[in-house]
């Protein structure tokens, strides 16, 4: 596996010096931010950061997201347009030597949470999910924490109604159409697309979300069966779920070849729905981070793996879930289990 580190590119406070001293790191995931979504990411865009990242002995070979515009995902008249945009990025990254692409398919909001700052017993804080703050929630007058309120009120409102009647199964027969379309340009460029898990795994505001379970995946390589159509398996976002199995589909989805980038980080259950991040740590939270690692190294994972939102510990500032001190004691944690695990698993 190749241990990597999230990166918001060089306005981000954690800086690529500070990420390099991370024992066994080998690169960063990043991307381009000042590009408007669905427009194509230009060739010297991406060789100028690229030559930023290189130039302190890291890789640049996973993008955190291409993010698919919602004409796509709605199925608008305008899709081609965009998807044509998508393959230029994808035959642009290739061309820089990216290897995955990482990107979800959620209506509208991608991750939520009701609070950034849940206050752990040990002082630290934490994002979380709690149900009752959930319903208070008004879809038409939103400020949800995190969310960068890229949409102006009446715009949100103007695509929820654009998303009026959108059934689970009309939202996939739009992905499946995305990617069949793209897949030939990954194929040829050898980039692995890795779609994230709707987090938290059900639907929002009305709003269908179609990959967020074991029958969620098979019905995507049956539709898509490409080798270049898989995963990011982000622990985290599966495990808020407590019907969900996550070392279970570790297991199912490595065996089948899907798993091209792993987030790792726990959470802790509580309540019906509710739940909180947790340390990386099995023992802090609900899930069994060294079942999950096992079940992937058994079956050969050779991807990308980055720890995944940390707490905010020791007072540091910025920005919330993606601070350099938790997530640097979850690498090094992570570190540890794979060496274990490929110990174990040696050929
Ligand atoms: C949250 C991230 C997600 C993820 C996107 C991928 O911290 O894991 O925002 O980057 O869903 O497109």
């Amino acid at each position: 596996m190749k241990l990597t580190f999230r990166w918001y590119g060089p306005s981000d406070r954690v800086t690529l010096d500070q990420i390099r001293e991370i024992p066994t790191m080998s690169g960063v995931v990043t991307a381009i931010y000042d590009i408007k979504v669905g427009e194509e990411w230009p060739l010297d865009k991406i060789l100028a950061l690229k030559k930023i990242v290189n130039a302190k002995g890291l890789e640049m070979e996973v993008i955190e997201s291409v993010p698919v515009p919602e004409d796509i995902k709605l199925g608008t008249g305008k899709r081609d347009y965009y998807i044509s945009n998508y393959i230029k990025t994808i035959k642009n990254l290739s061309k820089a030597g990216v290897k995955c692409i990482c990107y979800n398919f959620m209506p509208v909001f991608d991750w939520l949470r009701t609070t950034l700052a849940y206050q752990n017993k040990d002082g630290s804080t934490s994002l979380a999910y709690l149900e009752e703050d959930f319903k208070k929630l008004d879809p038409k007058n939103l400020h949800l924490p995190g969310w960068d309120e890229s949409y102006k009120p009446e715009e949100l409102q103007k695509l929820l109604s654009a998303y009026q009647g959108m059934s689970h199964e009309k939202l996939l027969a739009n992905m499946v159409y995305f990617l069949k379309a793209i897949m030939p340009a990954c194929e040829e460029g050898d980039v692995k697309m890795a779609v994230h898990p709707d987090d938290p795994p059900w639907d929002i505001f009305g709003l269908p979300r179609i990959v967020s379970n074991e029958k969620d995946y098979e019905n995507l390589f049956k539709a898509v069966p490409s080798k270049c159509n898989g995963v990011t398996l982000c622990t985290g976002s599966l495990g808020a779920s407590r019907a969900n199995d996550v070392p279970a589909l570790a297991d199912k989805l490595s065996k089948e070849n899907r798993v091209f980038f792993l987030h790792l980080r726990n959470i802790r259950h509580f309540g019906t729905n509710d739940f909180q991040e947790v340390g990386h740590p099995s023992p802090c939270g609900s899930l069994n981070m060294a079942a999950i690692v096992e079940a992937l190294v058994k079956n050969g994972f050779d991807g990308y793996v980055r720890p995944d939102h940390g707490r905010t510990i020791w007072n540091e500032p910025g920005k919330p879930g993606y601070g350099l001190f938790d997530r640097a004691l979850g690498a090094t944690y992570i570190a540890g289990l794979f060496e274990e695990a490929e110990r174990r698993y040696a050929k």
